[in-house]
C-alpha cells in the first residue's frame, strides 16, 4: 500500500483528537476532520453524526485511510453505545467500503479486555508475564464490549472486504498520568502519534490487534505487535510515579476496585450522561 497522505480523523473534536491535529501533520499527513461537535477554528471540518451516511460518504472521499477515534469514550447506556460506537462504527466502514479506502486505525481500547487481572509482579515484568494481545475479550462495560464488536468488525471487513485495519487497545492517553494504574498503561499524546504513524504506514497489516502506550516502566502488556508494525515508543510514565505512589500507594491486587486491567469500570459503572 502507498503510503497515506490524506487521513480522515474522526473525533476530532476529542481529547485524542484535539493532540493528533497538532501532532500528525508534522509527520507530512493533511487531516480531514469529522466531529459532531463543531470545531470552530477549522472551518473546513464536517460537522456531523456517524449516523449521518450522506456525510459520512462526503467525508470518506478521496482519502487514503481513516483513524476511527468517534464515538461515547466512557461507559454510558447501552442505547448510546450501541447508536454512537457500534451502529457509528458500521456506517463508517460501510462508507469506507463503498469509497474503497484500504486502511482504517481503530481506537479500540483496554476496555475490551478490561476484567483481565493486571499482571502480578515486581515492575519492570519480564516479557512472559505481559499480557498477550490475543487473550479473549472480556469487556469490563458496555463500553467495552462496543471495543470488542469494533475489533471484530474490523476482522470481517478485513476477511470479506479487503480492508486492512490496525485496532489500538489504547490505554490512557492523555498529557499526564493522574493514576496509579495509569502508570502501566499510559500513552503520551506524542507516542500516540507515532503509533497512528506506524499503523498507518506498516504495510501488509490485514487486521492486527496492538495494544497502544508508551514504554511504560511499569507496563503490563506485551507491546511486540505495536513494535512489529515500527512503533518505537519514546516515552516512560515512571517520571509521574514517585508522586503518585506518595499520594496514593500501590494498587491492592485484593480490591475489586484495583485489581483488574479495567480499573473501576469494571466495578462502579457510572452511567456519565453524554
Ligand atoms: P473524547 O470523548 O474526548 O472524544 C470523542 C469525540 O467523538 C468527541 O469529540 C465527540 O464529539 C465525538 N463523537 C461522539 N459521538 C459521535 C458521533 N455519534 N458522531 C460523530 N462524532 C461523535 O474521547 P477521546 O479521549 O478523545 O478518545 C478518542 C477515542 O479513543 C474514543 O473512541 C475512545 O473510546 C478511544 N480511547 C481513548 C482513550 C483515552 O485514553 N483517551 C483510551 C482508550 C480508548
Ligand atoms: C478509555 O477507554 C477511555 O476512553 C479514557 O477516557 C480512559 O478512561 C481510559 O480508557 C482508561 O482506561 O484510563
Amino acid at each position: 500500500m502507498p503510503a497515506p497522505r490524506t487521513v480522515l480523523l474522526t473525533g476530532a473534536a476529542g481529547g485524542v483528537g484535539t493532540q493528533m491535529r497538532s501532532l500528525l501533520p508534522g509527520y507530512g499527513y493533511e487531516l480531514r476532520l469529522f466531529d459532531v461537535a463543531p470545531l470552530e477554528d477549522e472551518p473546513a471540518a464536517i460537522t456531523a453524526d456517524l449516523a449521518d451516511r450522506a456525510a459520512l460518504r462526503r467525508a470518506v472521499d478521496g482519502v487514503d485511510a481513516i483513524i476511527h477515534l468517534a464515538g461515547i469514550s466512557l461507559e454510558s447506556t447501552f442505547e448510546k453505545i450501541l447508536k454512537a460506537n457500534i451502529e457509528g462504527t458500521y456506517h463508517l466502514y460501510e462508507a469506507a467500503r463503498e469509497a474503497g479506502v484500504r486502511r482504517v486505525v481503530f481506537a479500540s481500547s483496554n476496555h475490551a479486555v478490561g476484567y483481565h487481572p493486571f499482571p502480578p509482579g515486581d515492575y519492570p515484568l519480564p516479557a512472559d508475564r505481559l499480557l498477550p494481545v490475543d487473550v479473549p475479550h472480556r469487556p469490563d462495560t458496555y463500553y467495552g464490549l462496543s471495543k470488542s464488536f469494533g475489533e471484530d468488525l474490523a476482522q470481517m471487513y478485513w476477511d470479506k472486504h479487503g480492508i486492512e485495519t490496525v485496532s489500538v487497545r489504547i490505554g490512557s492517553c492523555f498529557p499526564e498520568p493522574t493514576s496509579v494504574r495509569m502508570l502501566s498503561i499510559w500513552m503520551s499524546p506524542a507516542d500516540g502519534a507515532r503509533l497512528f504513524h506506524a499503523a498507518l504506514t506498516a504495510e501488509d497489516v490485514g487486521h492486527t490487534v496492538i495494544y497502544g502506550s508508551s514504554a511504560n516502566t511499569r507496563v503490563w502488556w506485551d507491546l511486540s505487535s505495536a513494535r512489529a508494525l515500527g512503533y518505537e515508543p519514546q516515552d516512560d510514565s515512571e517520571r509521574f510515579a514517585a508522586d503518585l505512589l506518595a499520594e496514593r500507594g500501590e494498587l491492592d491486587p485484593t480490591n475489586p476496585d484495583e485489581m483488574y486491567l479495567g480499573g473501576q469500570f469494571v466495578t462502579k459503572p457510572p452511567i456519565w450522561p453524554h
